[in-house]
C-alpha cells in the first residue's frame, strides 16, 4: 500500500524552519517590519534582506534595527545550532544574511567628521566568528570613532604590532571558539612587555567571561558591542585601563 502520510516516517527540521510562519511564531512580537528583518537572518534570505531593512529603516532607528531586528534574528540563529536543528550552511547563510543588514545600517548611522579617536579592532587567532567584531566596528563608528579593522583570524603579533603603529587608545578583540581566546592573554602579554598599556576590551562567547578577561593585566570585559563606544570615550579622556575595568567590571 502506498504511503499517504510522511508525517510520522521523517521531519526535516532544517526544512520546517523554512516556513514562513516558523520564525513569527518562535521569536514573535507587536512590530511586523521588524519581525522581517529578524525572519530574514533566521531564514539566510540574503534575496531580500536589504529591502526589508531599508524599509526598516524608514521608521526605525539603524541602532534600534540593529538590536531588535538583526541581533534579535542571529540569536534565535544560534538557538536553532546549540539544539542541532541547524547545521553550518544554514548558520553561515544567515551569519552573511546579518552582515549585509548591519552593513545598511552602518551607513545610516553615518561617523562624524571630527575624529574622537583611533580604536583597533580584530577578532582572534584562529576565529572567523566575527559577527561580534563588526557591531563593535559600527558602533565605534558611528559614535565618532576611527576604526581600523584587522579583520578576523588575526595572528597575535599583527595586533600587537598594529597597535605599536597606530597607538589607538582602546583596543578590542572578539572570540567564540574556547581555543582561540588564549590569544587575548598573549597579546596583553607581549604588550606588557613592550610598555605599553592600551585598555584591551574583549568580548564574545564561550570561555570569553568576566574572570577569564580580568584574569590577564590590560583585560577589560565587554559583555555587550554598545559598551564599546562608552569604555573608548573613557579611554580617550585618559582613564586607565584598570580605571575601565573598575567602572565597568566591577
Ligand atoms: C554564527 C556562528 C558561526 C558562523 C560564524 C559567521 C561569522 N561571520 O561570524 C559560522 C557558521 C562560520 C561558524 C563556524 C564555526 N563555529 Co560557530 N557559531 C556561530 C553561533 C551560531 C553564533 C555566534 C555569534 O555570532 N553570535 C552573535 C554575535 C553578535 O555574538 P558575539 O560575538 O558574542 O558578540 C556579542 C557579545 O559577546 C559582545 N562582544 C563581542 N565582541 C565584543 C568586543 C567588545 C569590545 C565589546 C565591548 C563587546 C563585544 O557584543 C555582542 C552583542 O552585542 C554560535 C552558537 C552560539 N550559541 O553562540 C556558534 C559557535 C560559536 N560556533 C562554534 C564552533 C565549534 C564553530 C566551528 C569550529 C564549527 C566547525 N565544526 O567548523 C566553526 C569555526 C571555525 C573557526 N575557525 O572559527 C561553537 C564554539 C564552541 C566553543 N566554545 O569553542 C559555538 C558556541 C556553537 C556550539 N555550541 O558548539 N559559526
Amino acid at each position: 500500500m502506498p504511503v499517504k502520510d510522511y508525517s510520522n516516517i521523517f521531519v526535516r527540521y532544517d526544512l520546517v524552519t523554512e516556513s514562513p510562519y516558523y520564525s513569527i511564531n518562535r521569536v514573535a512580537g507587536e512590530d511586523q517590519v521588524m519581525q522581517r528583518v529578524i525572519e530574514c537572518v533566521i531564514l539566510g534570505d540574503l534575496d531580500n534582506i536589504v529591502e526589508v531593512v531599508k524599509c526598516a529603516l524608514e521608521e526605525n532607528d539603524p541602532v534600534d534595527v540593529i538590536y531588535n531586528g538583526l541581533l534579535k534574528g542571529i540569536k534565535e540563529v544560534s538557538r536553532l545550532w546549540d539544539e542541532g536543528i541547524y547545521y553550518l550552511p544554514q548558520t553561515l547563510l544567515a551569519s552573511d544574511t546579518m552582515l549585509v543588514g548591519l552593513e545598511i545600517c552602518e551607513n545610516r548611522l553615518g561617523c562624524p567628521v571630527r575624529k574622537r579617536g583611533v580604536a583597533i579592532t580584530h577578532t582572534a587567532e584562529g576565529d572567523i566568528h566575527d559577527l561580534g567584531q563588526k557591531l563593535v566596528n559600527a558602533l565605534l563608528r558611528a559614535s565618532g570613532f576611527e576604526v581600523i579593522d584587522l579583520g578576523k583570524d588575526v595572528p597575535v603579533e599583527v595586533v600587537v604590532e598594529a597597535v605599536k603603529k597606530h597607538k589607538p587608545d582602546i583596543l578590542c578583540g572578539t572570540a567564540q571558539l574556547s581555543i582561540t581566546m588564549g590569544s587575548f592573554k598573549k597579546i596583553s602579554e607581549m604588550l606588557t612587555i613592550e610598555g605599553i598599556e592600551v585598555p584591551f576590551v574583549c568580548g564574545g562567547g564561550g570561555g570569553v567571561t568576566l574572570s577569564f578577561i580580568t584574569g590577564f593585566v590590560l583585560g577589560i570585559y565587554g559583555k555587550d558591542a554598545s559598551l564599546a563606544p562608552k569604555m573608548a570615550e573613557d579611554a580617550k579622556r585618559g582613564m586607565s585601563w584598570e580605571g575601565i575595568r573598575r567602572k565597568y567590571n566591577e
